[in-house]
């Protein structure tokens, strides 16, 4: 595939999305921020299609599925590694018929295709990747049968990995809500889990009380996504080195999601 195996930043040359349909705001959500406008929403998604270009990647774009609601959040329905792919089994019950439409164009790109079986739950958004290391969140979506099952995929394709149990960690719904990596050992990560041991060998640049949402950030080959309107973490960026572009995530945001929820990138 196209990730370089031998650096600890990958490379990307493609993406999933998928539009968000018309009843997006009939998806899941624990925010309490309003319902969100439809056509905000499109030109917001249509602002992260063309910063995922700016990167560099080529799209294949997922038409709007007014069967599931929560289905522009694609990340969720896969692991995408530079080896395999690996289908996940939502953990909320309306979001396990999103996976066939993914696995439908995954199988184009890899040729190897696992799948987390039930009663294992997983959500692609508990799943950070960084490097040859993968962090599993422990969650309300993810529970430990599919967090394990993810675990054992990995070892056999030659990847180490760890679970991080955040199902008391207040404020995020998946364990990518609260950290991202940025490669060469640099995490972002919210204050509440910035002295789990997990992480203890990384350089951290901690999220700004007050400005936590940000923490779901994504590296894309020379930059890096951000929500915008967190001004102090973006400094924190730029301090380190990188590159941004700034995205507006409110009717996202008001869905539970972020950055890295909208694609699959391989
Ligand atoms: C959900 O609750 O499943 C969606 N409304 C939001 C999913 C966000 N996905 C992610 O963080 N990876």
């Amino acid at each position: 595939m196209s990730n370089e195996l031998n650096r600890t930043k990958p490379t990307f040359t493609r993406a999933i999305v998928c539009k968000p349909a018309v009843n997006f705001a009939e998806g899941l959500t624990t925010q309490s921020l309003g319902v969100p406008s439809y056509e905000k929403a499109l030109e917001q998604h249509a602002a992260y299609c063309a910063a995922l270009r700016q990167c560099g990647l080529e799209l294949i774009e997922l038409p709007a599925d007014v069967s599931y609601p929560d289905s522009t959040f694609v990340e969720d329905t896969a692991i995408l590694t530079p080896d395999c792919a690996i289908l996940t089994h939502p953990g909320a019950l309306s979001r396990q018929g999103e996976v066939d439409r993914v696995r439908d164009v995954l199988i184009h790109y890899y040729s190897r295709i696992y799948a987390i079986q039930p009663p294992g739950t997983l959500d692609g958004g508990d799943i950070c990747e960084a490097g040859r290391h993968f962090f599993i969140g422990v969650s309300q979506r993810t529970n430990e049968a599919g967090a394990l099952q993810l675990a054992e995929i990995l070892a056999g394709e030659g990847y180490t990995s760890e679970l991080i149990d955040i199902r008391r960690t207040p404020g995020i719904l998946h364990l990518k809500s609260g950290i991202a990596y940025l490669g060469d050992r640099q995490l972002a990560v919210i204050q509440a889990l910035a002295n789990h041991p997990a992480f203890r060998e990384y350089e951290l640049l901690e999220l700004p009380l007050g400005e936590e949402y940000a923490a779901n950030c994504v590296l894309v080959n020379e930059y890096v996504l951000v929500a915008a309107g967190y001004p102090r973490f973006q400094k924190i960026l730029v301090e380190a080195g990188h590159r941004l572009i700034l995205l507006e995530m409110s009717e996202y945001q008001k869905m539970d999601g972020g950055l890295s929820c909208l694609s699959l990138r391989f």
